[in-house]
């Protein structure tokens, strides 16, 4: 990443003067950052896996996999590495060059970590990118990760800093930078993004791109996930945002965060394929591949290669 796209520094006001730009003025300004730093056509493939479902003690307001709520879900504990293994080689098959494994905790347990770092170092050893989402992790945690090869780990902060306590009450905001930090300073890549669509204001929205674009540097990869309304959560009867907000916020995440693979993550499944393309349009060169993202669906292989070879882009 260049010196000055690492250490820049943005203002509320720039990020709000970019989100009242008529819509074309906006686009077209990501469209040109875009081309500047990355192959216009091209969107990179992720693939994820759940490797630890279900029953977690955290009470994020939107999740599925929280002990708070019911919801339905069956827990169950964490997958034998040759499992893990089997699904990252159909990933590798389906075109995905990056694997994430996600586990419902609140924090991973030390006596975990063994079996982690396998994972982490066999899809590796696959020709995969590889990433984990565990929780918070401890220096040390942080470290054998690192060590391991693991090439990303995703912690979202999922809204502003002001909104945070409203979505979750078992840790705060400052817990999330914390370990944001540690990643940081593992040597690993960052992935951090998070979730519109959860009643939040749209100041909430500035909030949450200036707090991603502000850290120095910012993550190499950004989430932007549109809420998928849990029956039984707090946020089930959410209202989707609507599509052009949805893709005003991708294209002022790839202004601000230029270098960044700006991920248009969860919601894919429930948005149309004319939305789908204005958040390509706006700067959005990443995505889940697969019929499944953690507990939820996924459009899955036949419909996306129907809609990438619509839009001509290359899958990477
Ligand atoms: N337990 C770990 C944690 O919270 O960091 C890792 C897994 S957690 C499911 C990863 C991320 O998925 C959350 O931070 C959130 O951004 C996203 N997520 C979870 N449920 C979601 C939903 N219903 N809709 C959209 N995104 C969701
Ligand atoms: C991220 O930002 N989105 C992914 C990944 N990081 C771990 C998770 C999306 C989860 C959507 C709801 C579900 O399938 O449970
Ligand atoms: Fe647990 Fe992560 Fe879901 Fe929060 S988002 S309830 S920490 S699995």
């Amino acid at each position: 990443m260049d010196g000055e796209i690492a250490t820049r520094r943005w203002r509320r006001e720039d990020i709000e003067a970019l989100m009242a730009l008529p819509f074309a003025d906006l686009v077209w300004r990501a469209q040109t950052v875009h081309r500047e730093h990355f192959p216009a056509n091209e969107v990179q493939a992720s693939r994820l896996l759940s490797i630890k479902t279900g029953g977690c003690p955290e009470d994020c307001g939107y999740c599925s996999q929280s002990a708070h709520f019911k919801t339905g879900l069956k827990a169950s504990k964490l997958m034998d590495k040759e499992a893990v293994l089997a699904e990252a080689r159909r990933a590798k098959a389906e075109g995905a060059s990056r694997f994430c494994m996600g586990a419902a905790w609140r924090a991973p347990k030390d006596r975990d970590m063994p079996d982690l770092c396998d994972m982490a170092r066999e899809v590796k050893a696959m020709g995969l990118e590889t990433c984990m989402t565990l929780g918070m992790l401890t220096e040390d945690q942080a470290e054998q990760l690192a060590e391991a090869g693991l090439d990303y780990y995703n912690h979202n902060i999922d809204t502003s800093p002001e909104h945070y306590g409203e979505v979750v009450s078992t840790r705060t905001f400052e817990d999330r930078i914390a370990t944001l930090e540690r990643v940081r300073r593992s040597g690993m890549k960052v992935c951090c993004g998070g979730i519109v669509g959860m009643g939040e204001r749209a100041e909430d929205r500035v909030g949450l791109l200036l707090a991603l674009a502000n850290m120095t540097p910012p993550p190499e990869s950004v989430p932007i996930n549109a809420l998928v309304p849990i029956e039984g959560t707090p946020l089930g009867n959410s209202a989707p945002l609507p599509a052009i907000e949805f893709a005003r916020m991708i294209a002022v995440a790839r202004i601000l965060m230029p270098t960044s693979y700006v991920r248009l993550s969860a919601g894919r499944e429930q948005m149309s394929e004319e939305a789908q393309a204005l958040c390509f349009l706006a700067g959005a060169n990443s995505v889940f591949i697969g019929e499944r993202l953690l507990t939820t669906d996924n459009p899955g292989e036949r419909r996306d290669v129907a809609l990438f070879e619509r839009l001509g882009v290359r899958l990477v």
